[in-house]
């Protein structure tokens, strides 16, 4: 068979459109939490593996490259690195010899940075397709570099499990038990520009407005609640703890009509989420974790419960939740800031 990868535009072409396909996979997987987790994590992987598979016939393309510099070749060799540090920060966290938060910041970080170079990659040493990349040749190299990159992913869970490397524990979502019925233990984590405030519960009170009218409750009445919930945190940062959850079940807050179609969540400092209202029956208004009153870091006075839903909708230091007719999706799909 003629798989012979010449270095050259076809190289280029299939980076391109693996390079495209790892942040697609990549946002899938942080935005999924249940259970196609693991789908989202083995394609974001079989599809970086495919980018290594290819390193050997860029390398070659590249080293032109940089022999008759042009402008711009220095933004062409940091781009490079940037999904070098991308690729190894990845496997590194995946198979667990870098499994602390810094490993998933820095693996974000870089693809993200990554992001604007490549598209000027692109426009200043643009690939023109042809019609022979969708010849059936074209196609079956294609395909061999997935296709490459899927027993890669495979052979290397396959090594991680039979070495016993810390990769071996991970949840489906490719995270690390950090606390579990240890809320102390459980790592503090907020969206990189919140702090956790200091709220005195005297001057704190939980405002619910829904179609009926705007109710407050004091932190004494919510705490009255008993309402538990077992249920696991799991941060796009790369960890994941389970606990038992106290509070009130949002369902028992929020009497909606029929024209309520989500409801939001707001935090003291700003940052809120929004939700489908048919959620409101499984997700808990948490005052305790473990039986004991939430620390600062993890919510005081209290926090959302969204169970089966990634870390970052689990608002914490909530102050208001309003019911609305906007649909839930009506937000940006990841946190901003
Ligand atoms: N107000 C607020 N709530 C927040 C965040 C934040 O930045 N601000 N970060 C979320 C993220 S990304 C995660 S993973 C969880 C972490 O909860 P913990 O710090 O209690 O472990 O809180 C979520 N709730
Ligand atoms: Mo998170």
């Amino acid at each position: 068979m003629g798989f012979r990868l010449r270095a050259g535009r076809g190289t280029n072409l299939a980076l391109l459109v693996l390079l495209a396909g790892a942040l697609v996979t990549g946002a899938l997987a942080f935005a999924i939490g249940g259970a196609w987790a693991f789908w989202a994590l083995a394609a974001h992987g079989a599809v970086g593996l495919a980018l290594v598979l290819l390193a050997p016939w860029k390398s070659v393309i590249s080293a032109r490259g940089v022999r008759r510099a042009r402008p711009g070749t220095p933004a062409s060799v940091l781009l490079g690195v940037l999904v070098v540090v991308t690729v190894l920060s990845g496997i590194a966290h995946a198979v667990g010899l870098w499994t602390s938060g810094l490993a998933m910041q820095v693996h974000v970080g870089a693809a993200l940075v990554s992001i604007p170079l490549a598209i000027w990659h692109v426009v200043a040493r643009p690939v023109r397709p042809r019609p022979s990349d969708l010849s059936r040749r074209s196609l079956l190299r294609a395909g061999a570099v997935v296709g490459g990159g899927v027993v890669a992913f495979g052979a290397i869970e396959g090594l991680v499990r039979a070495t016993g490397l810390p990769g071996s524990d991970r949840r489906a979502t490719g995270s690390y038990e950090r606390g579990s019925f240890d809320p102390a233990a459980m790592p503090v984590t907020q969206w990189l520009d919140d702090q956790p405030p200091e709220i005195h519960p005297d001057h704190w009170s939980l405002v619910v407005r829904t179609p009926n009218g705007t109710s407050t409750l004091s932190y004494d009445e919510l705490a009255g609640f008993s309402d538990r919930v077992r249920a696991t945190v799991d941060c796009t940062g790369g960890w994941f703890a389970t606990q038992d959850w106290t509070g009130v079940r949002l369902n028992r807050l929020l009497e909606a009509d029929d024209a309520v179609r989500s409801f939001v969540v707001v935090s003291a400092t700003g940052y809120g989420r929004r939700f489908p209202i048919a959620d409101a029956a499984s997700m808990l208004v948490a005052t305790r974790a473990g039986g004991r009153e939430l620390s600062a870091g993890h919510g005081f006075p209290a926090r959302l419960v969204a169970p089966g839903r990634r870390g970052f909708w689990w608002v914490k230091w909530i102050e208001r939740i309003e019911t609305s007719q906007t649909p839930w999706w009506w937000q940006s799909p990841f946190p901003l800031t």
